[in-house]
């Protein structure tokens, strides 16, 4: 045969690879969709979590831009009067024993004159806000296929915008009293990274008190306990929330009292990135003047407290204890957070890949698919099978790849992106996975990893504006 033929056959292998793929991916969000809302997974996560919802709008974009816009709706329809965006909106419908702490365990937060009606209960925590990057993926989409989604693509940006002016609004003040740029979190779940090595330091601090017995239901979903958060880790998990709660999950109570408070830097980094969508959608709604200058200025913020945190010795941000008033040192991927926050210098942008693709990173020699493990493996404390302390996160590759595209590194995102699907299409559509062996990790079918999946695979010709 020859060489040309070869090729062709190749391509075409790998083209009906990736169609299969797609179609599993599908399948994935179409059996986690509960009518207006997905549930992040199956079994270990039976309720709609604000970030996962996020992702999956991204991905439903591709399946219906309509179905796409109720799935970020339906999320903002709880948010609280302050404008948080709940980190949970409570399924009622999901068996009582299926999650914990489930909602009778948050529903003192319905007591707060900021909460939503209820139910459903929601938490009275928070997450990354993908979401004006998610609301503006919609359109993207809507604007490509053409036709009458265009309008109604139109129509959602205007009812989702002051929706999320409000929340933005809500991490610029309460969340940063300081005026740093930089978001506070009270709690790790609130990171969406929960046991990153990057937050030890600063949880070791916390002392924990008379706590009632607790179930772990996760542990029922999971091949192997290591797989998730150790009992040390929970009991600071209930005992934060235990607080939180005991302040009324009131802003001024939390920062005066509690004792985990942190300026994440992905956190920080994912808010300059979706104020930069935001203003693009205030753009598209015709927005009124005064909301320019200050999503600018938030914009400006953002990028003043990340280059605050540059530790040029790593190549790396790092977290900030507001508490003792250090920084927080680890080799993690939130790290990369100014290359998420984009516009950077470019010797930043240098020094930022060089990190990337160091041993320490994707250059690691034992690494299965050069995708980056959420802990370097050079940390200690790295556990390449524990959540957050090694495996790789396919959301978080997503988010890598998104931004190399906007620094204008399409080569690199490339390599990420094939690395990642290859690692997708061997384990499934899995939580997380094992950075050497590629193993299956946490959850099965997880509606978030199906969803950039599917954004990787159909949107290579979306024109991504740096
Ligand atoms: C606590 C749902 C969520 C993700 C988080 C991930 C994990 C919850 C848990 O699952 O957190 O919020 O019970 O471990 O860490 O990022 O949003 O998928």
């Amino acid at each position: 045969m020859s060489s040309k033929n070869n090729l062709v056959m190749r391509a075409e292998t790998a083209l009906g690879a990736e169609v299969q793929l797609a179609a599993r991916a599908r399948h994935v969000l179409r059996q986690n969709d509960m009518g207006d809302w997905t549930c992040a997974a199956p079994n270990l996560y039976p309720h709609q979590w604000s970030w996962d919802s996020a992702f999956i709008t991204i991905g439903l974009a591709h399946l219906s831009t309509r179905r796409a816009a109720k799935e970020l709706l339906a999320l903002f329809g709880h948010q609280w009067g302050t404008g948080k965006v709940p980190h949970i909106v409570f399924n009622s419908e999901a068996p009582p024993d299926s999650y914990f702490p489930g909602p009778e365990h948050w529903a003192c937060a319905a007591a707060s004159p900021d909460a939503p009606p209820a139910p459903p209960y929601t938490s009275c925590l928070c997450q990354p806000p993908v979401h004006a990057i998610a609301a503006l993926r919609v359109w993207e989409v809507a604007e490509r296929n053409g036709g009458e989604g265009v309008d109604e693509a139109r129509a959602f940006l205007r009812q989702i915008y002051p929706k999320l002016l409000l929340w933005h609004g809500y991490l610029m003040t309460h969340r940063d009293p300081e005026g740093s740029g930089l978001v506070t979190i009270y709690h790790p779940w609130e990171s969406g990274t929960d046991n990153s090595p990057r937050w030890d330091a600063a949880l070791a601090a916390v002392e924990v008190g008379d706590l009632p017995s607790y179930p772990r239901y996760d542990l029922r979903h999971v091949a192997n306990p290591s797989e998730r958060p150790t009992s040390a880790d929970y009991d600071r998990y209930i005992w934060l929330v235990k607080l939180i709660k005991k302040a009324s999950c009131d802003e001024t109570n939390i920062y005066r009292s509690h004792p985990f408070l942190v300026k994440d830097i992905l956190f920080s980094a994912i808010l300059v990135a979706a104020n930069e969508a935001l203003l693009k959608i205030a753009a598209l709604v015709e927005a009124q003047d005064g909301d320019y200058t200050l999503i600018a200025n938030w914009i400006a913020r953002g990028h003043r407290g990340l280059d605050g945190s540059w530790d040029p010795e790593l190549g790396l941000c790092l977290n900030y204890d507001l508490r003792a008033g250090t920084p927080l040192r680890a080799l993690t991927v939130a790290g990369f957070a100014p290359l998420i926050a984009g516009r950077q210098s470019p010797e930043r942008l240098e020094a930022l890949i060089a990190a990337l693709e160091s041993s320490a990173f994707l250059g690691h020699p034992w690494l299965r698919w050069p995708v980056p493990p959420s802990t370097s493996p050079l940390q200690v404390g790295f556990h390449p099978r524990s959540y957050w302390r090694g495996p790789t996160w396919p959301v978080i590759n997503w988010l890598l790849w998104w931004s190399l595209l906007r620094a204008g590194e399409p080569e690199r995102a490339q390599r990420l992106r094939q690395a990642s699907l290859q690692q997708l299409a061997f384990g499934g559509f899995g939580e997380y996975f094992d950075p050497f062996t590629g193993e299956l990790l946490g959850a099965n079918d997880q509606s978030w990893t199906a969803a950039v999946a599917l954004d990787w695979l159909v949107a290579d010709d979306l024109l991504i504006a740096a």
